[in-house]
Parts: C-alpha cells; structure tokens; sequence
C-alpha cells in the first residue's frame, strides 16, 4: 500500500494533472471529495486526498499545483478562495455550472473523420462529457481534433446563429467554451 508504482514517475506534471483532471472531472468520489454546483471543492482537502491515494513525494503541495498550472499547455484548473476546480472537462452526474456569456461570433470543433456521418446527422453531442467543448481557434480546435484523429476535421461553429436561436453558450477558458448541444445546422463542414 506504501509503495510507490514504479511504472510511471508521480511527480511528473503530466502525470500529478491526469490524476487531478480524473478528481476534479470524473470521480471526486473515489477520493472522498465533493465538488459544489460550480466544481469547486476545498483545496486542503483535495491536497490531503491526493496525498492520500497517491503518495505522491515529495508530498503534493499548493505551490505544486501552481507551478503545474503556471507550466501547462491548457489552462484546465482553477483556484479561488482557498478552493480548487476543474473549468471544463466533467463527466461526473451532477451538471457542473458554468457562467453563461456571449461566445465568439465563430467558434471551432476538431474532431475525427469517422464521427462526421454522425455529427451531420445528430449534431455535436457531449458524449460522455457533461457539455460540448469547443475551440477558440482553429490550431486549438486541430490539437483537440487530433487526440482521435491523425487527420482532424475542423468543424465551423456559426454561434452567432446560435445565439439568436437561444442557444446557451459557456465559458470554460480562454480557449475553451462550452455548449449543451449543436445542431448540425449551426456546423459548416469542411468540403
Ligand atoms: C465526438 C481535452 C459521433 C466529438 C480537449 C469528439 C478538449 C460525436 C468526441 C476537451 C458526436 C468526444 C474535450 C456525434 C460529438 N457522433 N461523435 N453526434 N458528437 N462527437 O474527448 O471535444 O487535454 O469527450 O467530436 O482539449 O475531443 O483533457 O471531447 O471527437 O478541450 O484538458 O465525440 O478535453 O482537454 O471526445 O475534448 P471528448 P473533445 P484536456
């Protein structure tokens, strides 16, 4: 139980954020956590937690956490008022809030060149996801997109159109917003 999995460096970055996204996302449960309406939980408690399951050493601190955050490619947690969240990404079954506000006039989905026979005749859905993710632009829409594709397909969103027909339209972060659904006639394909 005290032993450390040697198969993969825990105090990697990489390796200290999947095991925050997997809390903070998909099952704060596991860790004895509770995310309030917006994804919130107490820092201390989710340091102690961490801690806890993971061993990680040296320990995981809040400084930690910050140099993680200050280092990474995407701005993926939050902390505010001794409080920690993740913007985007849940799967958990309580619908996470996010702020609503006015998108971008364009906005951009990559994806992979086998969901687009289903994406035109369904919409984008969230998926296992709690929401739809969409990119601000379009070199982050290609790196989303190829997480399943080595050829993304980058999908147009007109969300002014959207916003017109009531659609609610997310923040998550500066290069992330996200939707409950999108018809496919707010979705220009490429070709
Ligand atoms: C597809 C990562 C078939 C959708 C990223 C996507 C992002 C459909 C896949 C964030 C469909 C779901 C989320 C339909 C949607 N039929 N396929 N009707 N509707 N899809 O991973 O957007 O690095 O849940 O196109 O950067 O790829 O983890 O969503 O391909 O910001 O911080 O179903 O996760 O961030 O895949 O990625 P995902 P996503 P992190």
């Amino acid at each position: 139980m005290h032993q450390t999995n040697h198969r993969f460096d825990n105090r990697s970055d990489k390796f200290i954020s999947k095991k925050m996204s997997y809390a903070l996302r998909h099952n704060p449960g596991k860790y004895g956590l509770k995310l309030d309406e917006y994804g919130y939980t107490d820092l201390n408690q989710f340091l102690k937690a961490m801690n806890r399951i993971h061993h990680f050493q040296p320990s995981l601190t809040k400084e930690r956490i910050e140099s993680i955050m200050a280092h990474a490619d995407k701005e993926r947690f939050k902390i505010k008022n001794g409080q920690i969240c993740a913007l985007y990404g849940h799967s958990i079954p309580g619908i996470i809030k996010h702020p609503a506000a006015t998108p971008p006039a364009v906005l951009y989905h990559g994806t992979a060149r086998r969901f687009i026979p289903s994406i035109k005749k369904l919409g984008l859905l969230p998926m296992q996801r709690q929401y739809v993710h969409l990119s601000t632009d379009v070199q982050t829409a290609k790196q989303v997109g190829s997480r399943h594709d080595d050829h993304p397909v980058i999908l147009t969103i007109d969300t002014q159109k959207a916003v017109i027909d009531e659609i609610h339209f997310y923040f998550g972060n500066n290069q992330v917003w996200l939707v409950d659904e999108l018809p496919s006639k707010y979705i220009h394909f490429p070709k």
